[in-house]
């Protein structure tokens, strides 16, 4: 019994050691257009920047307008150069509420996803 709290313990102090490297998980950090944003004109590209570095392979995102319907032209990247951004072309957008909806994985292996919506206004 006194070995399996030793190695429960052992696990925990693991697991503390292992807190930087928890709080490095890939957040979204910021976004353009900006979370919760009105824009005046949809930008071609939508990128998202993480805390921490990103594995392409297992990192994606979608954009949907009201009805659900892509607006993005898929295949989203890492930006050269900022493994941490993901980027993904657009189609035109016209006035409207768009959702963001990303799910990654970042190079520590952890994932982690979310959703915004940025504004469109209209003229
Ligand atoms: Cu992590």
């Amino acid at each position: 019994m006194r070995r399996i709290i030793a190695a429960a313990m052992g696990a925990g102090m693991a697991m503390a050691a292992n807190g930087a490297a928890a709080r490095a998980h890939a957040f979204l950090n910021h976004a353009s257009p900006a979370v919760g944003s009105t824009v005046p004109a949809a930008p071609p590209v939508l990128s998202l920047s993480f805390t921490q570095e990103l594995e392409p392979a297992f990192s994606s995102l979608t954009v949907t307008d009201q009805s659900g319907r892509r607006v993005d032209v898929g295949n989203p990247q890492i930006a050269a150069g900022h493994p941490a951004d993901l980027q993904v072309r657009l189609n035109p957008l016209p006035p409207g509420t768009y959702l963001v909806s990303w799910h990654v994985v970042a190079v520590d292996t952890h994932p982690t996803e979310g959703n915004f919506t940025f504004q469109v206004a209209g003229r």
